[in-house]
């Protein structure tokens, strides 16, 4: 939050770039943070998903969206869709970090009653533009959006935030051909490439290589990153908006990353879609993802 204005708070590009990652890594390892407390209170979850996650949440958040924390609905905001709803986990947290949600409320993740159901809807969380648990839609929504706005001369970019398995359902690239055809610049999507859907590795399950060999094919601006370099992410964000300037192309941002980054006893869990972890192992995961962070700060 400290780089973002009060009133519209589009994030400020200017500062090195060495400040605006770091902007970014501490905003990542408070979203990890907030992602374990919320998986402690129910046990389980797909804690995975958010701490693989959280440096494309943290970037997205703390460097590229317009937006106004206290008016969520504020009509000139950038608009962030949630195409995999189980990642609300992860998503909630940068909500929170970001001051859309108050950081108090993230504990009712997943109960009865909460404003956090465990997947995403935009009926019930401020800042959640779309209800996205039935996979492969988020990007075809993306594209009329990102269509819509631009019909009603707003300057708004629209971010889309798929999974990997969404890269198995024939909507989403139905989607790519119309972002291609319309030459959306104003949309950008990224994938969050785990290796992982629920049942099993991605390469077993469908094969999706070569990815960013199919998105070129489709018209689209791509850049295949390391998911878990906020560097890198922010570069090519940076690069994504920049193109879409000066070609009028859609991006798309394709992240490798690790399920359960930053807490080593997750990211060697072979049952990783939804966790179980036991009760006396959330205080390992908390000093295993401080001690990693305070190595890399130090660094
Ligand atoms: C249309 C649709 N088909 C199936 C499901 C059931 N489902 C929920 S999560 C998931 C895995 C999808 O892959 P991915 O998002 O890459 O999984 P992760 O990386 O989170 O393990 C599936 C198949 C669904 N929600 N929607
Ligand atoms: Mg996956």
């Amino acid at each position: 939050m400290s780089t973002l204005d009060q009133t519209t708070t589009r994030p400020s590009a200017s500062g090195t770039f060495a400040d605006r990652r770091r902007t970014i890594t501490e905003a990542a390892y408070r979203i990890r943070h907030h992602a374990l407390n919320m998986g402690a209170v129910q046990g389980q979850g797909y804690v995975g998903q958010a701490l693989g996650a959280a440096d494309i949440f943290a970037t997205v958040y703390a460097s590229q969206l317009s937006f106004r924390a206290d008016q969520p609905d504020w009509e000139g905001r950038d608009r962030f869709l949630l195409s995999t709803g189980h990642y609300a986990i992860g998503h909630y947290a940068a909500l929170a970090e970001a001051g859309i949600i108050p950081v108090d409320e993230l504990e009712s993740y997943g109960s009865d009653d909460s404003r956090l159901p465990m997947s995403g809807m935009s009926t019930y969380t401020p800042g959640m533009e779309i209800s996205g648990g039935s996979l492969g839609h988020g990007l075809s929504i993306a594209v009329g959006m990102a269509l819509g706005l631009r019909h009603q001369g707003s300057n708004a970019r629209v971010f889309n935030f798929l999974s990997d398995g969404e890269l198995d359902e024939g909507s989403t690239w139905e989607a790519a051909m119309g972002g291609h055809h319309h030459q959306l610049g104003n949309l950008t999507a990224m994938v969050d490439i785990n290796a992982l859907q629920a049942d099993g590795k991605t390469e077993t399950v469908l094969r999706t290589e070569p990815v960013a060999e199919k998105w070129t094919a489709f018209g689209w601006y791509c850049q295949r990153i390391d998911g878990n370099d906020a560097g890198a992410l922010l570069e090519a964000f940076d690069n994504a908006a920049a193109r879409a300037a000066s070609h009028g192309q859609p991006s798309v941002i394709l992240c490798d990353t690790k399920v359960g980054r930053g807490v080593s006893l997750l990211e060697n869990r072979e049952k990783a879609h939804f966790m179980r972890i036991e009760e006396h192992e959330w205080q390992l995961c908390r000093e295993q993802l401080a001690a990693g962070y305070e190595g890399t700060a130090s660094a």
